[in-house]
C-alpha cells in the first residue's frame, strides 16, 4: 500500500516558519488566520446555490458595479477574521473604499493586509471558479501608530507573503511566503487543507492564452499581432495555442500556472490603465507567479515594481510563462517603434 503523507497547511506553516530563527510566529499566525477565514467563505460559496444568497443586494461597490451577497459575507468575514490577532496594523478591501483600522481595543501589530474578498463574484450565478487573493506587507510607518495610507500603498516588492484561495471542483489554498509556491487542497470530510502541490514550477512556455477577445478592437496593434501570431500554425513554436478565458482571474491564473500559458488584462483605448487592481489583484498574483519561476510585467516594467499612488489604482497585466510574457512584450515594443507596421 502506498505510503500517503499528510501535510497539513497549518504544519506545513510552523515548519516553514521555523526555518527562520528570527521569526516571531506573527506572519504564522496571520496565514493560520486567513485560512480559517478561507473555510467559512467555502462553504458559503458552496451552498451559493441552494441559500436564498444569490441575487443582488443593490448596493454598489466603490467602482459602482454592482455587488453580490457573497461578496458582501467574504468581506466581512476577513475583516472579522483578521483584526484582533494583533498582527495587523491596517487591513483594505476591494470592496471597501477607504483602509480599514484595526478597532481601538485591539493591539496595533507590525503587518498590513490588502485583500480582494471574492473575485470574478459576477461568474458566482453561473456556478464558475472564483476566488480571494490576499497579500501582506510589512508596516513602513512607525510601530504602535493605528493606520495610515503609506503602509497600504507599498509597491509589490515589499510583500512578505501572498496568496490566493480558489473555489472550484474542490477549495485549494496557494501561498507564497517568498520561498516557493505550495498549494494545499480542502479536504471537506476533515476541514483541513492537505498539502497537494509542493513548490510549484509554472511551465517557461505554455501553450495556453487567456484574454478576453471582445476588445480586441481597441487593443494596442502590437498586441493585436502577438494575438494573431499565436493563432498562427507553426510546429517548431508549438502554434497555435489554445484560447482559455473564464473570466475569473484566479482561475485563469491558476490553471496557468499548473499547464504553462499566459493571462492578459490589457490596457485597451477605453480603458488606458487596465480593468485589473495593483493591489488587490495584480501584486498577488504577480509574487505568485514570480515565485514559481514566472513574468508580470504591465508592458513594460514588473508589476512589482509599480508604485501605487491611490488604493484602487488599476494596472495593465500581461502575468504568466516567462517566454510567453517576454514575446507579448516584444510585439508591443516593436509596434510602438513602427506604430504602421
Ligand atoms: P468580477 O469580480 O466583477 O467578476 O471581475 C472579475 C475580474 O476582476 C477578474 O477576475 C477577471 O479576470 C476580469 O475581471 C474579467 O473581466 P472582463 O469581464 O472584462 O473580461
Amino acid at each position: 500500500m502506498p505510503q500517503i503523507k499528510f501535510m497539513t497547511l497549518a504544519r506545513h506553516i510552523v515548519e516553514e516558519e521555523r526555518k527562520y530563527p528570527k521569526a516571531t510566529g506573527e506572519l504564522s499566525n496571520l496565514l493560520h488566520d486567513l485560512s480559517l477565514a478561507a473555510k467559512v467563505i467555502s462553504l458559503e460559496v458552496n451552498k451559493a446555490g441552494l441559500a436564498d444568497i444569490l441575487g443582488f443586494t443593490g448596493d454598489n461597490n466603490v467602482h459602482g458595479e454592482q455587488v453580490k451577497k457573497l461578496d458582501i459575507f467574504a468581506n466581512d468575514m476577513l475583516v472579522k477574521a483578521m483584526d484582533h490577532g494583533g498582527h495587523l496594523c491596517v487591513m483594505a478591501s476591494e470592496e471597501e473604499e477607504d483602509i480599514i483600522p484595526i478597532p481601538e481595543q485591539f493591539k496595533i501589530g507590525k503587518y498590513v493586509l490588502l485583500f480582494d474578498p471574492l473575485d470574478g463574484s459576477s461568474n458566482i450565478d453561473a456556478n464558475v471558479s472564483i476566488g480571494t487573493i490576499f497579500s501582506i506587507y510589512r508596516r513602513v510607518t512607525p510601530d504602535g501608530h493605528p493606520r495610515t495610507m503609506a503602509d497600504c500603498l507599498q509597491p509589490g516588492v515589499n510583500q512578505v507573503a501572498a496568496g490566493y484561495i480558489i473555489y472550484g471542483s474542490s477549495t485549494i489554498f496557494v501561498y507564497t511566503a517568498g520561498k516557493g509556491v505550495h498549494a494545499f487542497t480542502l479536504d471537506p470530510a476533515f476541514g483541513e487543507f492537505l498539502l497537494s502541490h509542493t513548490n510549484i514550477q509554472i511551465p517557461k512556455k505554455g501553450k495556453i492564452y487567456s484574454i478576453n477577445e471582445g476588445n480586441y478592437l481597441y487593443w494596442h496593434p502590437g498586441l493585436k499581432k502577438y494575438i494573431k501570431y499565436l493563432q498562427e500554425e507553426d510546429k517548431k513554436t508549438k502554434r497555435p495555442y489554445s484560447g482559455r478565458y473564464i473570466g475569473s482571474m484566479v482561475a485563469d491564473i491558476h490553471r496557468n500556472m499548473l499547464y504553462g500559458g499566459i493571462f492578459m488584462y490589457p490596457a485597451d483605448s477605453r480603458h488606458p490603465t487596465g480593468k485589473l487592481r495593483l493591489q488587490y489583484e495584480c501584486n498577488p498574483m504577480a509574487f505568485i507567479v514570480e515565485q514559481a519561476g514566472g513574468r508580470a510585467t504591465n508592458g513594460k516594467i514588473r508589476i512589482m515594481e509599480v508604485q501605487p499612488e491611490k488604493l484602487h489604482q488599476r494596472v495593465p497585466i500581461f502575468i504568466g510563462s516567462e517566454e510567453d510574457v517576454l514575446m507579448v512584450e516584444k510585439f508591443m515594443a516593436e509596434s510602438e517603434e513602427h506604430p504602421d507596421k
